[in-house]
């Protein structure tokens, strides 16, 4: 097989990166290790930023979100002396859209079906060959065959376990990490969300989150130790703890049923430099992780995505080459930015098992200065809504 792109992994990046890329008349194929139900079963992002619902949109897949999505103008923030807004619309003229990543995903495996796009399902041993001279290719293995793709550019959007990202070899590829002593342990539910809009909690017992999918889905969060096992945790035992952690005005009426997906998610922050290696590029989370307090990882994948199909098309349609050297710089400093809020935002709203109580006066004075100060609170909304592309 021969294409122009090779893409490896079929999450959002992959999927976007090639409907953006087949739309400008680029050839690709998508190479995705798991089945398509598994991909779309996977509960994750919930909150897109606004420069990703414009990508979505241009797309071609924006019209369900349009009608199925809420727009958000503002968050809460709890702690123990009370709740407050910040009001996005009004800090940075800005709003989030919360639409599910499984309902992006879905939408855009639909609109690469009506392309009549090349996605294989369930392929093993992907390798990556040739990747720093002209003419690289792809091998793995399906129903028992071994298959090659030749191609002039591999695009990795494998995701943190992948196989791109090591592929570059250790004396090109510098890593740079932080590990934060506690994870999140997320509730899907059929029930009503508990408040209009987020309500991230700073509690003495630690940090929780009220989120949603649509009017009749309502995805939590709490902070618990990393020896924690899913097992442990009860339904009645994860709403008992939400309850406690969350104010009295949105625990009080909040409507509570069985889960429908729990699972506990580790948090770090992860950055892999360059985002280059020759002809292969790395895209969203096979380059870079976030922990899911500011709600920017599938956000950084859109950006990413962004600059890469910008440079890809620039290269194969135009022969204007340089454009893909500027992809790692252009992509790694919005990724930082992003870096440093989400770990701001994890700082500030999680109790870690070391804090003293220093730390935590610092916090609550950080806290309290953000519910007043109006600078403070365009700064976090300025973030939170996405930094331009
Ligand atoms: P993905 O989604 O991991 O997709 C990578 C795909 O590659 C496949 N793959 C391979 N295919 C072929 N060969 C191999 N060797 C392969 N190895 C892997 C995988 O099967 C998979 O299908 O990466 P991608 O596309 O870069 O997308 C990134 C996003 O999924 C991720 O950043 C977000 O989900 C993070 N995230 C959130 N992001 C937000 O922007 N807003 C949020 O509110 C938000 N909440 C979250 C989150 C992530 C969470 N978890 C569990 C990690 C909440 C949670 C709990
Ligand atoms: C979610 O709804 O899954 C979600 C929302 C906001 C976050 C993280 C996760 O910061």
């Amino acid at each position: 097989m021969r294409t122009q792109v090779a893409i490896i992994g079929g999450g959002p990046s992959g999927l976007l990166l090639s409907q953006l890329l087949m739309r400008a008349g680029i050839d690709t194929v998508v190479l995705e290790r798991q089945s398509r139900d598994y991909v779309l079963a996977r509960i994750r992002a919930g909150v897109l930023e606004q420069g990703c619902v414009d990508l979505l949109r241009k797309a071609g897949v924006g019209a369900r979100m349009d009608r199925e999505g809420h727009s958000h103008d503002g968050t809460n923030l709890s702690t123990a002396h009370g709740m407050f807004r910040v009001n996005f619309k009004e800090r940075c003229g800005q709003s989030v859209m919360v639409y599910g990543q499984t309902e992006v995903t879905q939408d855009l495996y639909q609109a690469q079906d009506a392309l009549g796009a090349r996605i294989v399902h369930q392929v093993a041993n992907v390798e990556l060959h040739d990747v720093t001279g002209d003419h690289p290719f792809v091998t793995y293995d399906k129903d028992g065959q071994t298959h090659r793709i030749d191609c002039d550019y591999i695009a990795g959007c494998d995701g943190f376990h992948g196989v791109s990202r090591p592929t570059i070899p250790d004396t090109v590829r510098q890593d740079f990490e932080r590990v934060y002593p506690f994870g999140w342990l997320g509730v899907l539910s059929r029930t009503a969300p508990a408040a209009e809009e987020l309500v991230y909690a700073n509690h003495p017992r630690g940090f929780a989150l009220a989120s949603m999918r649509n009017a009749h889905l309502s995805r939590y969060y709490i902070q618990v130790p990393l020896s924690d096992r899913v097992e442990q945790w009860s339904d009645q035992a994860f709403w008992d703890e939400l309850r406690r952690r969350l104010p009295a005005e949105v625990a009080d009426p909040m409507e509570t049923g069985p889960a429908i997906e729990k699972s506990i998610a580790p948090l770090r922050s992860f950055v892999s430099e360059p985002m280059q290696w020759g002809r292969l590029f790395l895209v969203g989370d096979a380059a870079h992780i976030v922990p899911p307090t500011g709600a920017k990882g599938l956000n950084l994948a859109a950006s990413d995505v962004h600059y890469l199909h910008e440079a890809l098309r620039a290269a194969v349609l135009d022969g204007d080459r340089a454009a893909l050297g500027q992809y790692g710089p252009r992509a790694l400093t919005r990724v930082w930015a992003a870096m440093r809020f989400s770990w701001w935002m994890t700082t500030l709203m999680h109790r870690f098992p070391d804090q003293t109580e220093f730390d935590q006066k610092i916090q609550e004075a950080e806290l309290h200065q953000l519910e007043w100060m109006v600078s403070a609170q365009e700064t976090m909304a300025r973030n939170y809504v996405g930094l331009p592309y």
